[in-house]
């Protein structure tokens, strides 16, 4: 039996991971952070919380990294964990650098001192690329970070690549563009749409507000880019690939996709900050700009080249955006109908 470790592993995309790993015959070992109580909803949606082992630890101890490559001896590390609100980073550079960028470094220490065989994979992603506007980006596209999160991971994808190259470690950067789905936190925008359009459609009259709604993405389903994850793993070599549908709507599109599932009509009106929708079928005011949620450099178009991934790892997507935005908004409306809290 392998024993994968995962980083991160209360977020979207180490459930989603470690339940892809348990269904192929891994050992799972997750580590979080220490703290009073542990959020495990997304374990739970999954039915998986009993059938992973949590481990303490703190990412900028490198005591504590170094203590659970030791206990557990994993063949293949998936680092997962981050700081990962772009908005936030801003706020907390320093904190950004260390959690995303300093600590994989303590990773990939530790894996040199323990054991070199040990495999692993590094979240990259597309923010990398955030100025590069012109062109669908693949695996050997110039980076152009926009922000403080996207400088760090700029940083650990570098540093993943040089102990790749240096000293011969088994490491894959998967960078990976957007990837949604109902287990999605609910600060990012697709799930702050699709909460807040469900709460709309039974009855809350107080409209979404967002920032950018200009801003455009290339949305895929994050289960279908944990899947890549491993695929990156069981290759005879160890490369960089990029996970990506090809296709990029607006945050307006997402906004009308998901409205659209929960029978809304929307129609805007205005310009800029002053921009609103409203529901034709109702009349009811659905969304309003607030400038609060405007960053200070904004990634205004990222779309991906997963042509490598396709063919080397046999890799594609198969939810669209459209039906990831109606998955969404049903399953937020399901849930707020039936009163569970939204997490
Ligand atoms: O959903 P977002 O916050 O995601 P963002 O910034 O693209 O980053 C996410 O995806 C990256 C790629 O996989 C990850 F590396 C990163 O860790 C994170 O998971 O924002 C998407 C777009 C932005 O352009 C933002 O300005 O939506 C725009 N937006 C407009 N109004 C908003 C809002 N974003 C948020 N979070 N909240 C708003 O009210």
């Amino acid at each position: 039996m392998k024993t994968a470790l995962i980083t991160g592993i209360t977020g979207q995309d180490g459930a989603y991971l470690a339940r892809h790993l348990i269904n192929e015959g891994y050992r799972v070992i997750g580590t979080k952070r220490r703290s009073a109580s542990t959020n495990t909803w997304r374990l739970d949606e999954l039915g998986i919380t009993e059938r992973v082992e949590l481990a303490t630890v703190e990412m900028l101890e490198f005591g504590n990294i170094l203590s659970v490559l030791q206990e557990f001896r994993p063949d293949e590390i998936y680092n997962l964990a981050a700081q990962s609100f772009v908005g936030v980073s801003f706020e907390q550079p320093i904190f950004t650098m260390e959690a995303n960028a300093v600590a994989v470094y303590r990773l990939l220490e530790a894996i040199r001192i323990v054991d070199p065989e040990i495999r692993l994979y590094q979240a990259s992603t597309s923010e990398m690329y955030g100025g590069i506007t012109t062109e669908s980006c693949g695996e050997t596209s110039r980076f152009y970070p926009k922000s403080p999160y996207a400088v760090s991971k700029v940083a650990a994808h570098m540093a993943t690549t040089n102990y790749r190259e240096a000293h011969q470690l088994f490491c894959c950067n998967g960078i990976l563009f957007n990837h949604e789905s109902p287990l999605r936190g609910a600060e990012f925008v697709t799930r702050k749409i699709t909460t807040n359009l469900a709460r709309l459609a039974l009855g809350d009259d107080r409209p979404l507000r967002l920032g950018n709604i200009d801003a455009r993405r290339d949305w895929g389903y994050a289960e279908d880019y944990c899947h890549g994850m491993h695929l990156m793993m069981t290759r005879d070599n160890p490369a960089d690939y990029v996970l990506a549908t090809g296709t990029a709507i607006s945050v307006r599109d997402f906004v009308i996709h998901a409205a659209e599932a929960l029978d809304m009509q929307l129609e805007f009106d205005g310009e800029g900050s002053e921009e609103t929708a409203h529901d034709t079928r109702t009349g009811r005011c659905i969304l309003r700009i607030d400038p609060e949620h405007y960053r200070p450099a904004e990634v205004n178009t990222l779309i991906g080249d997963a042509s490598k991934a396709r063919q080397e790892l046999d890799w594609a997507p198969k939810i669209s955006v459209v039906e990831l935005a109606g998955m969404m908004a049903h399953k937020d409306y399901n849930r707020l109908k039936s009163g569970a809290a939204i997490l």
